[in-house]
């Protein structure tokens, strides 16, 4: 691993990833983890810092196919912000989708590649790639990104996240302002997001919509808020703004820190 905090090294490897940025998957595609020393096989050399590693994105580097990643705290850890019952529902129901819909469309495209499959329908199964793999990957920052309230979960961040907040959002409460607003004015379901954008080397707040929309080329995301109604509706049902604001309790600066430098390096 390179000097994390190297300062002026905004033009970062992560930069040359392009497009598959926005996904997350430059980072599958570069590999699992890097620094382990593990590697093995003809891509050894060329691995770049990935964004997840493979544990974190349940990637089966064997197979070459994606698993449900476990989360890193018990269901009902995020309680009383996320109830136990919509984290089981979230992560053992809705995640799981993706990671199936991920895997049928990755298999689905080596058919047409592989001639047995029906040519007529790329563009049915590339949606479902973009839709299901941004899906996937999108939870897995999201169960990452959080803890439980007052254990890892909550109060300000520190570190190079607050450095670099203060720089480019007004700081803390400039971001909080900025991340509420757009991910209780998402229309129809979709994320708010703070992403790094590595050319400019700067913070910014995006909102998704489904999975996949209105992201922006090459930007590295750092933190989501699910604003689907999956996401609150048992608990606040109508009431997103009361959701999105709670969320700031269990937001785990430390991993945002961590994804930060990742995406830095
Ligand atoms: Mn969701």
């Amino acid at each position: 691993m390179t000097d994390l905090q190297t300062p002026g090294s905004t033009i970062s490897r992560r930069a040359a990833i392009g497009t598959l940025g926005a996904l997350g998957l430059g980072a599958v595609a570069s590999g699992a983890q890097s620094g382990t020393g593990t590697g093995t096989g003809n891509r050894a050399g060329s691995r770049l810092t990935p964004l997840l590693t493979a544990e974190e994105l349940g990637y089966d580097e064997k197979s070459g196919r994606y698993t449900l990643p476990k989360l890193p705290y018990d269901y009902d850890a995020l309680e009383p912000v996320i109830d136990a019952q919509t984290m089981q529902i979230h992560h053992g129901k809705h995640h799981q989708g993706y990671v199936n819909g991920l895997n049928k469309a990755l298999d689905k495209l080596a058919d047409i590649r592989s001639g047995s499959g029906d040519a007529g329908l790329i563009k049915h199964w590339s949606r479902e790639l973009s839709f299901h793999g941004s899906g996937h990957v999108n939870h897995a920052i999201f169960w990452q990104t959080m803890a439980p309230k007052g254990k890892g979960g909550g109060g300000e961040p520190k570190g190079l996240i607050a450095d670099r907040l203060k720089q480019d959002l007004g700081g803390y409460d400039g971001f909080k302002t900025h991340f509420a607003a757009a991910a209780k004015a998402v229309e129809g379901s979709g994320w708010g997001w703070l992403v790094y954008e590595p050319t400019a080397g700067r913070l910014l707040v995006l909102q998704g919509e489904k999975q996949q929309n209105m992201m922006m080329t090459g930007v590295v995301p750092l933190l989501g808020i699910d604003v689907w109604e999956h996401a609150y509706y048992l608990k606040y049902q109508n009431r997103r703004a009361e959701y999105v604001d709670a969320f700031f309790d269990i937001i785990n600066w430390t991993k945002v820190n961590e994804l930060l430098q990742r995406a830095m390096s």
